[in-house]
């Protein structure tokens, strides 16, 4: 599927950061692979924003903060079901850094998600109790950004959520879907995908891009 990258295309990475690459606190199989295909497909694009998993110390997301919890269990919290995670991304820590390779200097923001304690965010856009916004998406508007494409980690959570989202906002949304790495727990890919497709999010491959 070819596709020509246009003045009003955005891409946004999503949480390139060390927790999540090999050796971090919650690594996706693979994570640091998506850094060359982002910077394959990056000179594409005029417009650049990337996002920061910013979490404080005891937050609500990770199985530590609550008592005989495990990461990957679910519970239910105030805005409804919440998957539990290995402390990561705390603010200030050197897993909550992007990844040393991860060379973006013409990125025009950098947004930080789930910096509330009581609140979990995957989405760039929502936090997860779906009501509390982030910014982005007065942002894009206020620049006239239309299109957005996704890169990054995970596949299956931040880039996910974010993309439906941006469909439910009104942007055009694109996933590259070999610029992402999943998490792939109890079924997430798949449904995500199958969310995607009722949504109307667009899978590529960064080599369709021109
Ligand atoms: C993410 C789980 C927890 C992600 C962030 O970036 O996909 N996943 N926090
Ligand atoms: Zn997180």
């Amino acid at each position: 599927m070819n596709m020509q990258v246009q003045a009003q295309d955005v891409l946004v990475v999503i949480d390139v950061q060390n927790d999540f690459c090999p050796g971090g606190a919650l690594a996706v199989a693979g994570g640091d692979a998506v850094i060359d295909a982002i910077h394959a497909v990056a000179p594409h694009f005029d417009h650049v924003v990337l996002t920061q998993d910013w979490h404080t110390p005891g937050h609500i997301s990770f199985a530590s903060s609550h008592a005989g919890r495990k990461p990957f269990e679910s519970i239910d919290v105030r805005y409804g079901a919440q998957t539990l995670w290995p402390d990561h991304c705390v603010q200030g820590t050197a897993g909550a850094e992007f990844h040393p390779r991860l060379h973006l200097p013409q990125a025009e923001l950098i947004l930080r998600k789930g910096f509330r304690r009581e609140i979990d965010s995957y989405s760039a856009f929502f936090e997860n109790d779906k009501e509390t916004r982030t910014g982005l998406a007065s942002y894009l508007q206020e620049r006239r950004l239309t299109r957005v494409f996704f890169a990054g980690l995970a596949y299956d959570y931040c880039v996910g959520y974010s993309a439906l989202d941006a469909r439910r906002l009104g942007f055009d949304a694109v996933v590259l879907r070999d610029a992402c790495r999943a998490i792939d727990l109890n079924g997430s890919v798949d449904a995500i995908e199958a969310e995607f497709h009722a949504a109307g999010v667009l899978l590529a491959e960064g080599k369709d891009l021109s």
